[in-house]
């Protein structure tokens, strides 16, 4: 038998060059009762705007602050950011056990739309080049304070995620040394010999089973060592180190893939589709990182229905992440879905 064959019927190891980390993946289980928590089932929001959302334009936030009546996208310095940008200096270490040092941030939220009701899979296509300029704006804005080092932007969505806020919303944490994540994949591309992501994007089309969808500029795959059952990476396809090297109609391209694959994620289930997703792009140290490959992640916990999520538990936890149906398979069933949201094809 093949050995692409035999991947897809028994327990084997997946390596994730990007993290140079392992995950086990356990096809024959895929089937397997499932007596455990069962989720509420999400509903999707219907009033345009909410007296009580502290994103709605014109409304109150935390602090006495009040939102102005914007009418596209909106940001703001989070009223409750988890760094600040004037923590003094120190460092702490005794013995190289207890070891710790100040860390200086910027946190920002960003409002993707006026419309308490929508998500990104719901936004007019224009509206989220809007977004997409707003983060351009943001990453250039934010990069180009001297002692800021990374940016990342990254939404939460749906209350599994952690959202605390059903309105169309993502997060920005600009901070003075770059993090965990970003470290790994940057010792990656500079361990590889060439461009990871140009290859991994060339191999992949030689294969189709693992492209969700494209476009003349971007294409959105399951990624051969995806972790989350419906995880997806969205690649550029021409090599760019950050979003502010995209040409005007690559922005419009990747505001076109952002509201496919959240659509056939809503479509997946019919449900408002929990995930946690953002952009890794080149740290802003000053350094050249032209090496480095923009692209997104997307990790949504849901497995089998609206209701049923992964968790990482036990030997996640303590040894490696594993999955159950393939990322094969999972491809195929994001691909086989439509590009027309569920509720509009509905009506
Ligand atoms: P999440 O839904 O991903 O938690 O993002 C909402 C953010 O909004 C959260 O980080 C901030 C929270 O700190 N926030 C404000 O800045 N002002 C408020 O009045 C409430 C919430
Ligand atoms: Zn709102």
């Amino acid at each position: 038998m093949p050995a692409s064959d035999l991947l897809e019927r028994y327990p084997h190891r997946r390596f994730n060059p990007l993290t140079r980390e392992w995950i086990l993946v356990s096809p024959h289980r895929a089937k397997r009762p499932w007596q455990g928590q069962v989720e509420k089932h999400a509903e999707p929001v219907s009033v345009r705007h909410d007296p009580g959302c502290y994103l709605c334009p014109g409304n109150a936030r935390a602090g006495g602050r009040r939102n102005p009546p914007y009418e596209s996208t909106f940001v703001f310095d989070n009223d409750f950011a988890a760094l600040l940008p004037d923590a003094p200096a120190a460092t702490v270490n005794e013995s190289g056990l207890l070891v710790a040092e100040t860390e200086r941030g910027i946190c920002r939220v960003v409002c993707f739309s006026p419309d308490h009701s929508l998500s990104v899979s719901r936004l007019p296509r224009k509206a989220i080049e809007d977004v997409v300029d707003a983060w351009v704006a943001q990453y250039g804005e934010l990069g180009a304070i001297p002692w800021i080092r990374s940016v990342q932007i990254f939404e939460n969505r749906g209350g599994m995620m952690g959202a605390s806020n059903p309105h169309p919303h993502c997060q920005i944490w600009a901070n003075s040394t770059i993090p965990g994540e970003l470290s790994k994949e940057l010792a990656a591309f500079g361990a590889y010999n060439g461009c990871l992501l140009c290859d991994y994007l060339a191999l992949e089309k030689t294969r189709c089973t693992r492209v969700v969808l494209e476009n003349d500029a971007f294409t959105v795959m399951v990624p051969f060592w995806a972790v989350w059952p419906f995880e997806t990476l969205v690649i550029p396809r021409r090599h760019l180190s950050g979003m502010d090297q995209l040409e005007p109609g690559e922005r419009s391209a990747l505001a076109d893939v952002l509201k496919r694959i959240t659509t056939r994620y809503d479509n997946l289930f019919e449900t408002p589709f929990p995930y946690t997703m953002g952009f890794h792009q080149r740290p802003t140290d000053g350094g050249a990182h032209d090496g480095f490959h923009f692209h997104a992640h997307f990790y949504p916990p849901l497995l089998r229905s609206a209701t049923v999520r992964k968790f990482m538990v036990g030997y996640e936890m303590l040894g490696n992440p594993q999955r159950d149906i393939t990322a094969e398979t999972a491809a195929e069933r994001l691909r086989a879905l439509s590009d027309r949201h569920y509720a509009e094809a509905a009506r």
